[in-house]
């Protein structure tokens, strides 16, 4: 296993013993630990498409992105705003984002994981961290930004068992992104896929400014999707925390 506290209450192999959908309850209501994972890495790196693979699995709630709430935030379209004018919006935006990210920390799953697309981490040590470098956050927007999270994770229930690193290349990112076609990033330049590639690196492999709270599993995103396939296959335990 990869550390941390990923040890269960009751072992996976009771399950056999308590079949079906019935078993599958009456385990998840014996267990006290659940895991969470959170799956991290560049825009267009295929964390969606995890998502969706272990979709169908039922020990797995998966839970996505929110950006369609980003989209339509009582009728206003932060996603759009943000790429249109990012000094004037990325506040507002990196806030809501933080909302979010919040609700999906502490929805409560009654299956043994959680697999969350992105985390409140991310959001804070890659965005609003690119944000404030790329001055598109004012030092006084970086700080009541930075104050909300310290708060934030130091009140609330936001742990997370095991961050799942989707590495690929910013040029492969960046032809995935222009293939999607979602067309609020129609205009989103390699060189912006660049920079938040390198704080993924400094976050979750160097470590240098800001520690990561929970074991790295890192997986080599560059493949096409028959190939990541199985990779997913290959590091199913892992990534599942042992609840295959
Ligand atoms: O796509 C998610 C989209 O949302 C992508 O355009 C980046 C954007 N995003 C996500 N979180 C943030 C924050 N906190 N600030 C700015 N932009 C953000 P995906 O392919 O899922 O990464
Ligand atoms: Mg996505």
């Amino acid at each position: 296993m990869l550390g941390g506290d990923a040890s269960c209450d009751m072992a996976w192999d009771d399950m056999e013993r308590l079949e079906g959908l019935e078993g599958l309850r009456e385990f998840c209501a014996r267990r006290t630990k659940k895991f969470t994972v959170s799956v991290e890495g560049n825009i267009g790196c295929g964390k969606s498409t995890l998502l969706k693979y272990f979709e169908s699995c039922p020990t797995v709630e998966c839970l996505k992105e929110p950006v369609d709430q980003w989209r339509d935030i009582q009728g206003h379209n932060a996603l759009q705003l943000l790429y249109e004018d990012p000094k004037r919006w990325a506040f507002s935006f990196d806030n809501y984002s933080m909302l979010t990210r919040l609700e999906m920390h502490r929805h409560k799953h009654a299956v043994p994981v959680k697999m969350l697309e992105r985390s409140l981490f991310s959001t804070r040590y890659v965005f609003v961290e690119n944000s404030h470098k790329s001055g598109m956050l004012t030092d006084l927007e970086f700080a009541v930004l930075s104050e909300w999270f310290d708060f934030i994770t130091t009140t609330q229930k936001v742990g997370v068992d095991l961050f799942v690193y989707l590495k690929a290349p910013p040029d492969v990112c960046h032809r995935r992104i222009m293939a999607r076609n979602r067309k609020e990033e129609s205009g989103v330049p390699l060189d912006f896929i660049e920079k938040l590639h390198d704080l993924h690196e400094d976050w979750l492999i160097n470590q240098k400014k800001y520690k990561v709270p929970g074991p790295v599993l890192v997986l080599d995103a560059s493949h096409e999707l028959p190939k990541m396939k199985e990779i997913y296959e290959e590091f199913k335990s892992e990534i599942l925390c042992g609840c295959t």
